[in-house]
């Protein structure tokens, strides 16, 4: 193999990585627990974890930038609230493992000089796409769970575009990595000789990290990635609701992540002069006001709000449904909607909902939530609620229905 590097300096390398008196003495860093086998473990249980958050996020993201050539359906009425709770909780369990990962590389990241080969360069720049885009995503996602924003760009965005960065690198390490850590998770650990003893340590080559084996390591990694999902997934999870403790909302409260006043909405939603306008492309567009409204027929459904935040919780929604409102309309079977809120200036102010949502028997305009007239916070005097929907597309204040 062709080295990039001539050999008086490789062989400086090789002392000064080695040896325990210089300063890059990686050999330092050694531990039993840095081993091909915790490190094929580790990888596997990373590769799998973060390809479930990419799968569920591909589904995210075209639900939250619908496109109309692909329209996501109405069924099952929970499908998001399932796929957004496994991504968020996926990521949550991808902490620690994240954490030991990186624990037991990062002597390797010390190598010095970082390149001998060519081959290396490739490896590194893998390595480093693995690393930055495992690394930002992770945080990335679990600031936006925390509501921290302590960036500039957009999120969803940001997110969306390193997940592909951070996948392609995981499917790349995977094609190199593939034998090795095929070898490693299939080798059985191997037992020291009595020979390899050292009787004065009393311990085996394996004891010098004092105590902690491979498998209590990986166990101790597995039973924090365990507790930590557990004490989240009951944002999402009604069984596991009171274990939720470190969640940062709680379901039961049917939280509010933008209020009426925040959204500067307040006058416009109370005023007498308030309407619900029905346009676009339809044979008659025509307006309601509220005492109007109310006497229309109204339905109910049982429906989840499902934040891409991780937290959800179902409730039972009445109000209008929106293909009445379309069939009064004379809009066009194939109708879609933009749903316009009373809000302005906010990416929320306007929603899509495909032709099939919107044809749903379940897709509402909702004036009560629980039997109890909509607060002005959860959208009064009319909100957005359908089935298969993300959080941020139930725009609240609704105003006007515009068919496309
Ligand atoms: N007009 C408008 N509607 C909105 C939002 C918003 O910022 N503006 N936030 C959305 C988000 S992110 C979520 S999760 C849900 C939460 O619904 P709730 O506040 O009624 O519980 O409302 C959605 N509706
Ligand atoms: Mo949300």
């Amino acid at each position: 193999m062709s080295t990039l590097i001539p050999r008086p300096l490789e062989d400086l390398v090789e002392r000064v990585t080695t040896d325990p008196d210089l300063p890059l003495r990686q050999k330092r860093f050694s531990s039993a627990l840095r081993d091909p086998r915790v490190a094929a473990w580790l990888g596997a249980s990373l590769a799998v974890l973060f390809t479930i958050c990419f799968v569920t996020g591909l589904f995210s993201h075209i639900q939250q930038h619908p496109v109309s050539w692909l329209p996501v359906p109405a069924r099952p009425a929970g499908l998001y609230r399932v796929t957004q709770g496994v991504h968020v909780a996926a990521g949550i369990a991808s902490v620690p493992v994240l954490l030991a990962k990186l624990w037991t590389i990062w002597p390797r990241v010390l190598t010095f000089p970082p390149f001998r080969r060519v081959s290396d360069v490739v490896e590194r720049v893998e390595v480093l796409a693995l690393i930055g885009g495992g690394v930002f995503q992770v945080f990335s996602g679990v600031a936006n769970i925390a509501q921290w924003y302590p960036w500039r760009f957009s999120f969803t965005v940001t997110h969306f575009w390193v997940a592909w960065v951070a996948e392609g690198a995981i499917v790349a390490h995977l094609g190199s990595k593939w034998f090795v850590t095929r070898r490693s998770l299939r080798r059985r650990p191997r037992r020291p000789a009595l020979s390899e003893i050292d009787p004065a340590l009393g311990a085996s080559a394996e004891g010098s990290h004092a105590g902690l084996s491979r498998r209590g390591f990986l166990g101790t990694v597995a039973a924090a990635s365990g507790v930590l999902t557990f004490v989240t997934v009951g944002q999402t999870w009604p069984l596991l609701r009171r274990f939720a403790v470190l969640a940062p909302r709680k379901p039961a409260a049917q939280p509010i992540n933008r209020s009426a006043r925040n959204a500067g909405v307040i006058t416009a939603a109370t005023a007498a002069s308030y309407q619900l306008a029905v346009s676009g492309r339809v044979a008659r567009p025509f307006t309601l006001s509220l005492a109007e409204l109310r006497a229309l027929p109204t339905e109910s459904a049982e429906l989840p709000i499902a934040c891409v935040e991780g937290w959800s919780y179902s409730a039972r929604w009445s109000g209008v449904r929106l293909r009445d409102l379309l069939a009064r309309a004379g809009a066009p079977g194939d109708a879609a909607v933009r749903v316009h809120s009373l809000e302005a200036h906010s990416i929320y102010s306007v929603s899509f909902v495909n032709h099939i949502q919107a044809h749903d028997p379940d897709t509402l305009l909702a004036t009560h939530l629980d039997g109890r007239l909509l607060s002005l916070d959860h959208g009064y005097p009319l909100r957005l609620i359908g089935p298969d929907r993300p959080g941020v597309n139930q725009t609240k204040w609704v105003t006007r229905v515009e068919v496309v």
